[in-house]
């Protein structure tokens, strides 16, 4: 284990160290919480991370991107009247006014300014709480709307590009690393079934259907914050992937994840479904936000967004679990097979309930016009 006290000691903090301890259910990079004593003022918490550099390869270009992202945003919630100090993460920079530190054994480290009396939650305990990240995503999405996308770095090339997640997967099969081919079949099939939806996404953008956008690529109802005082989303966090790409990526992700009846990693796949009462408050937070922004047909593409978002974090999961888990964190044996499993659950009920998910974005654009 490193030295957290002295790792929190080369960035620009206030106070003394007191303790540092692991936080937040991540699945990517080490996250600590520190706690920083002060005179005649009370403690602060800043969150320093270990940035997963195995996964994001080019950790300056990262960091640069959080850093433009976060300065533009800070501008605009400023001009609009908000706080950009409790709306926008906000990066501490080192004592010798770097984004980011570097070791002696090579490992990336950074801080930000840990955003007090917020909660993070890991399933949604009311449906207010997924209105309230549907907002924060959706103005997320409309606050960059102008923001030059062509200066971002691509920080995992082709990230949510579903057809090379689709390769990735074949030789994955194909490799068989650690044996484990023979008993996922099923999975296998199930997808393989489904090889065509891949490129529907990509072929829209390629024929000049749907437009490039920045997005933030990874929008868990656990990547926002919400204020403890109004319940309001206040503030877009783990902007690792911020990239160019497409609005359905940022809409499904969070529709796998929070529209779910169970967690990510359920073993009763019975309690497992889409949940169309949460899908429509999805919809309602986030069309509010960033509706009249959207095209027509990125908007009629929303529930196959949700679904292909939800088909490709199941086949990345089955990647994974073939490959003998070097990506995603596990915590049990089978931890990513279960994984896979919820997910292709997902996608087989929301072809179930495409018709009543297209009806529901229907009703929520009408709504809002
Ligand atoms: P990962 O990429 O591993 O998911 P995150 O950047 O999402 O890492 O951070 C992990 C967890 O740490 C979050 O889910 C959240 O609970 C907490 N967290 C991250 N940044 C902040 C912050 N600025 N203020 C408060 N909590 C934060
Ligand atoms: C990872 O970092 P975290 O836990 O927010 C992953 C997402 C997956 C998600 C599945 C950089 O997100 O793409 O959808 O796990 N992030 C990266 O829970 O791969
Ligand atoms: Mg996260």
């Amino acid at each position: 284990m490193f030295d957290l006290k002295s790792i929190a000691s080369q960035f620009q903090v206030k106070g003394t160290f007191i303790f540092g301890e692991s936080f937040g259910c991540g699945h990517i990079n080490d996250t600590y919480a520190c706690y920083f004593k002060r005179k005649f003022e009370h403690p602060l918490r800043y969150i320093v991370q270990r940035i997963n550099h195995q996964i994001f390869k080019d950790v300056p270009a990262l960091m640069q991107n959080i850093d433009a992202v976060t300065s533009f945003l800070a501008k605009k919630v400023a001009e609009l009247g908000g706080d950009p100090a409790r709306e926008v993460l906000q990066i501490v920079k080192t004592t010798d006014d770097q984004l980011f530190y570097r070791d002696e054994d090579g490992s990336y480290y950074r801080a930000y300014v840990f955003v007090d009396d917020a909660v993070c939650l890991q399933h949604i305990e009311q449906p207010e709480h997924f209105y309230q990240s549907a907002k924060a995503f959706g103005r997320f999405q409309k606050l960059l709307s102008d923001f030059p996308a062509d200066t971002l770095t691509e920080t995992i090339p082709a990230f949510h590009n579903t057809r090379a997640r689709y390769e990735a997967f074949l030789a994955a099969i194909d490799a068989d690393l650690v044996g484990r081919r023979a008993l996922v079949q099923q999975e296998i099939d199930f997808i393989k079934a489904r090889e065509q939806d891949a490129g529907i996404l990509l072929h829209l953008l390629e024929s000049g259907k749907i437009p490039l956008r920045v997005t933030h690529s990874d929008t868990k109802l656990n990547n926002v914050l919400l204020d403890i005082a109004t319940g309001e989303g206040i503030c877009v966090i783990d902007l690792d992937t911020v990239m160019p790409g497409l609005a359905h990526y940022d809409f499904g992700d969070s529709i796998r994840f929070g529209a779910s009846s169970a967690s990510e990693d359920e073993t009763d796949l019975s309690k497992v479904f889409v949940r169309l009462d949460l899908f429509e408050v999805f919809c309602k937070g986030f069309l509010e936000e960033c509706g009249k922004s959207l095209t027509q047909t990125e908007i009629d593409y929303l529930p196959f967004g949700a679904k292909l978002m939800t088909f490709e974090c199941g086949m990345r999961f089955l990647t994974d679990y073939l490959n003998g888990d070097t990506y995603f964190k596990i915590h049990r044996p089978d931890h990513n097979l279960d994984r896979c499993r919820t997910q292709l659950k997902l996608v087989a009920d929301m072809e179930k309930k495409y018709d009543e998910m297209m009806a529901i974005v229907k009703r929520c654009q009408a709504n809002c016009r």
